[in-house]
């Protein structure tokens, strides 16, 4: 696409995010979510892909169509366009509408670590259709791609009816037919996506090949002290000669910084919805899996690779970052089995993992805590709390760079907020911020509003102006969005 459709294409499929949502609008409108949108070069018609829960799919096209005329007219009026191209409703049919409903609702966004962001199980079941009660019912209600991996991997399960995932069998070959595999993932890399590449790193070093881990960006301490992260190469991955890469949680440029990736037969290895940019050759996406360390660990009993203590230990962590030591609503029956049996494997107390990853923070990072904790504002009678972080609490504090996900729990916590914003920023008048909410609250619609993205309950954006108009701009959005 020319950069002038692409850039239409991205502001109408913001403005059409944000209109469908609208409480005005027809109900069955707001279950839409707006994949991508594709202009004809000269802007008078796009193709707009849609995806909607399995039980709206048949009825959602008439709903959109009747619509249409209104919402072309809402489009001209924000887009501040004389005319609108015709818009030609898709629905998209590349990947099954509930598993990407699911991830987007559910799944844990990168670099969100400790983030309690799966949505409760009773919303989903709504948005899924009619589900009774009780945990039980809701897992034969909902099958998902977590119980039919645990039935596969001979790990402890309970019930769900039997499916199959072919994908992890062909990632397992091409993995076994390949010599040379570099692993990479996203920037700002989180516990989940060092600890499953290391494992990944030292599997495939087991099973022989010549496996390199190299990322864009170095780790964030504790993280770059998981065991054997001193293998781990900071670079390019472009232009050494490799049979394979593997890319965890991201598999884009944009996403991990890695050039030219389009040179190599890729794969990826995710639980979260795949951009549109990635084209990996295979994609093993399950948005149910709390941690790609759950993945990596059925992977690794699909290539009969012995778990020694270090692939344990980095599959353990991974898996014990994203829960949130297995407290946020993400954490499954199954991720607790996975970890116990990580644990016994590896022979290695669980304590050792907490203790590395939630124990061992520098002093500096305290500081900068009650230094954030200390901006806490709220607005909206107590329902939205900001945070604000500034570059110059980094300066005096002689720290580079720090996660800060755990600030952001702490102020989350606090009850009766339904939106947490977090205002970071990067250089001067320029902020990256992440929004956080609960229950009902789309987070993701908020984000998409400022021309970023995310999950139903994470969602994040970037926003170049003053402090003082970003706040002021977001609360009157999130304002309007609240019940
Ligand atoms: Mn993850």
């Amino acid at each position: 696409m020319a950069y002038r459709q692409e850039k239409f294409a991205s502001t109408l499929r913001e403005a059409l995010g944000e209109i469908l949502g609208r409480e005005s609008l027809d109900p069955e409108l707001r279950r839409v979510t707006v994949l991508r949108v594709h202009p004809t070069p000269d802007l008078k018609r796009a193709a707009v892909f849609v995806a909607c829960p399995a039980d709206a799919a048949a009825s959602v096209l008439g709903h959109l169509q009747g619509a249409a005329g209104f919402i072309k007219k809402l489009l001209a009026r924000r887009m501040r366009l004389r005319s609108m191209p015709e818009l030609d409703f898709q629905l998209d049919e590349s990947l099954e509408f509930e598993r990407r409903l699911a991830s987007l609702q559910g799944a844990v966004p990168e670099g969100d670590a400790s983030l309690e962001n799966a949505i409760p199980r009773g919303g989903l079941a709504s948005l899924q259709g009619a589900v009774p009660e009780g945990d039980a019912s809701l897992q034969n209600a909902i099958p998902r791609g977590g119980l039919a991996s645990l039935r596969e991997t001979g790990a402890p399960d309970d019930g769900g009816p039997p499916r199959r995932t072919p994908v992890k069998k062909q990632i397992a070959e091409r993995i076994r037919a390949a010599r040379r595999v570099a692993i990479s993932c996203h920037l700002r890399p989180d516990a989940d996506a060092v600890g499953s590449g290391l494992a990944l790193c030292l599997m495939l070093r087991r099973l022989g090949l010549q496996a390199d881990f190299i990322n864009v960006d170095r780790a964030p301490s504790p993280i770059d002290r998981l065991p054997g992260y001193a293998l781990v190469r900071h670079g390019q991955i472009h232009p050494q000669p490799y049979d394979l890469v593997v890319l965890i949680e991201g598999g884009s440029e944009e996403r991990t910084g890695q050039k030219r990736l389009e040179e190599y037969d890729r794969l990826l290895i995710d639980h979260h919805l795949p951009s549109g940019d990635d084209r990996p050759s295979l994609a093993w996406v399950v948005p149910e899996a709390a941690a790609v360390g759950e993945l990596v660990y059925d992977l690794a009993l699909e290539l009969g690779v012995e778990f020694d203590r270090d692939i344990a230990f980095n599959l353990y962590a991974a898996i014990a970052a994203d829960t949130g030591s297995f407290k946020y609503s993400n954490t499954t029956a199954r991720s607790l089995a996975v970890a116990a049996d990580l644990a016994r494997r590896g022979g290695f107390p669980p304590f050792e993992v907490s203790n590395l990853l939630f124990n061992s923070n520098p002093p500096e990072k305290i500081r900068m805590l009650t230094r954030v904790l200390s901006t806490l504002e709220t607005a909206l009678d107590g329902r939205v709390a900001m945070i604000f972080f500034r570059r110059d609490f980094l300066d005096r504090l002689s720290l580079k760079e720090i996660e800060t996900e755990d600030i952001v729990a702490v102020a989350r916590s606090i009850d009766g907020v339904q939106v947490l914003l977090f205002f970071k920023e990067l250089e001067a008048g320029y902020y990256r911020v992440s929004v956080r909410s609960r229950g009902d609250f789309s987070a993701r619609r908020v984000a998409q509003a400022f021309g970023g993205d995310g999950h139903h309950h994470a969602a994040g954006f970037f926003y170049r102006g003053p402090l003082a108009a970003a706040r002021e701009e977001v609360v009157r959005l999130v304002a309007g969005q609240l019940p």
